[in-house]
């Protein structure tokens, strides 16, 4: 068996925290970034957790993300909201933005934010489940920078374009999905490569535009949207709405303003916040409980609930600690030594 260290929740947000300080994030900038890739990795969200230290790490040296802007609220009391982040990355603008958004969202039934000029390298499902935990339904969604042929193209033009959903139960964790609009995020791609792994068919074409299962090819090449011309359809579907109707980047202008796909990609978000209670009054019935029969029929049918596998992970790390192998640790000391 291969060596292995277990850190708790904990100690590995101290090492995470500490070491996106001493590559110059201010407390702020370095305890939000932090805690969205430990959750990823307590989570087993291997694509979102530790190993996206290093290209966020890269991204700072580069010069292409202000590890220490501090992001700003702009508030008109409309549903509308803006965090403007400033060219940081996209977790602390979040943090800022949540509280206001969930607040307008129970007042008025609905309400919106957007998060501009951010660096965004996370999962999506940490926001729409902060936004659950005060009892709304929320949808969060980004572009990416131009990774993914459109359904019948054969060029990288959308990104891999997350979208994330969350719904609040009562007495259970929250419903939430979060998925890439590709068959698979980047992510997947790079850690197929660093193990030596071929990736599974039908996730990317080569650059001569034919199928691969090579991790390089696909990296070189085009990912394949999720669902053919459906994934296709959302993908560009959060380009309109997390990109042009948000007055920020596209995923074509994203990849023209970084010139690379290897740093986090610099663009905006849209998070939504809906009160289900708001919606259903006056039309009868309980939304959460109705909510519950229909959760109920699929797991009835032995199907599961996305996110299953991921709270019992979840569970798992805060019970037993989070596992990490030798090349892991070797990569947090180094980074921590540097
Ligand atoms: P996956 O395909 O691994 O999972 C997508 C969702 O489907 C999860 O909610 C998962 O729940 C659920 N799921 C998986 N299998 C089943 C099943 N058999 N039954 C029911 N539900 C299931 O995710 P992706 O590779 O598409 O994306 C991974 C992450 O990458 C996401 O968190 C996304 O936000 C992030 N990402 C971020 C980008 C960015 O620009 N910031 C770009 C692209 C992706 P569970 O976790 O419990 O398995
Ligand atoms: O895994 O596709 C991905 C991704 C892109 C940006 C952040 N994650």
């Amino acid at each position: 068996m291969t060596d292995t260290t277990t850190l708790s929740v904990e100690e590995l947000t101290q090492i995470v925290t500490r070491i996106f300080s001493q590559n110059g994030l201010s407390a702020l900038q370095a305890e939000a970034v932090a805690a969205v890739i430990v959750a990823g990795e307590r989570d087993a969200c291997k694509s979102h957790g530790i190993y996206r230290i290093e290209g966020c790490l890269q991204t700072v040296r580069a010069g292409k993300v202000a590890p220490q802007a501090e992001p700003e609220l702009i508030d008109d009391g409309s549903a509308l909201l803006r965090v403007d982040a400033k060219g940081a990355f996209s977790p602390a603008a979040f943090a800022i933005g949540a509280p206001v958004l969930a607040q307008r969202a129970k007042d008025q039934g609905i309400a919106a934010l957007a998060i501009n000029s951010c660096t965004h390298f996370s999962a999506l499902w940490p926001e729409v489940e902060a936004l659950t935990g005060m009892g709304l339904a929320a949808l969060a969604m980004c572009p990416s920078y131009s990774t993914v042929a459109p359904a019948g193209g054969t060029q990288p033009l959308l990104g891999t374009n997350p979208l994330a959903f969350g719904w609040p139960r009562p007495d259970h964790p929250p419903y939430v999905f979060d998925f890439a609009t590709s068959v698979a995020a980047r992510g997947e791609i790079e850690l197929h490569r660093r193990a030596g792994k071929p990736i599974p068919e039908g996730w990317a074409i080569g650059p001569d535009g034919t199928p691969t299962t090579d991790p390089e090819d696909a990296l070189a090449g085009a990912m394949l949207t999720f669902g053919g011309h459906k994934g296709s359809a959302i993908s560009t579907m959060i380009e309109l709405l997390a990109g042009a109707m948000i007055g920020d980047l596209t995923s074509p202008e994203a990849l023209d303003y970084l010139g690379t796909t290897s740093l986090s990609p610099h663009h905006g978000e849209l998070v939504i916040a809906f009160s289900p209670e708001k919606f259903a009054a006056g039309r009868g019935g309980d939304p959460f409980s109705r909510a519950e029969l229909l959760f109920s029929a699929i797991l009835g049918q032995g199907a599961r609930l996305p996110s299953q596998r991921r709270f019992s992970a979840r569970e798992t790390s805060l019970r037993s600690g989070i596992r990490l192998s030798a090349a892991e640790m070797a990569m947090l000391n180094e980074f921590l030594a540097a």
